[in-house]
């Protein structure tokens, strides 16, 4: 009985070593295949970010039929407002933070902004067909 037991427990140390390296193979394999990284922002990107009182980037080229969106990352407050005189007028309400706010540029243009709170907070638009 105890040759038997053994046995089975020899076998089941064998299994289980050939179970982990097919796993191990498996994983390995597999691994190269995902190394992307989901937060890098794509070229030409349509997001600003508002942070330490300036939109990043400052100024955004993109076609037209474009949604680009503001988020606040700052503490403090921030508007978006279309300069005067501005082809397109635009006006946000004023954003807490964690806030975003959108428009979509539909003629090609250059649009310029600001923050109507900070007015050291300036940004472009450069919209092409
Ligand atoms: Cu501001």
């Amino acid at each position: 009985m105890p040759a038997y037991s053994r046995l089975i427990f020899g076998t089941a140390c064998i299994v289980l070593l050939i179970l982990t390296c097919i796993s191990a193979g498996c994983s390995s394999s597999q691994t190269p295949s995902a190394p992307a990284s989901p937060t890098a922002t794509p070229r030409g990107g349509t997001t600003i970010t508002m942070k330490n009182f300036a939109f990043e980037p400052s100024t955004l080229t993109v076609k037209t039929g474009t949604v680009v969106t503001w988020v606040n990352q700052d503490a403090a407050p921030h508007t978006i407002v279309s300069d005067t005189g501005s082809s397109v007028a635009f006006s946000s309400d004023s954003l807490p933070t964690g806030a975003s706010y959108n428009v979509t540029f539909t003629t090609p243009g250059t649009y310029t902004y600001h923050c109507s709170i900070h007015p050291s907070m300036t940004g472009t638009i450069i919209v092409q067909s």
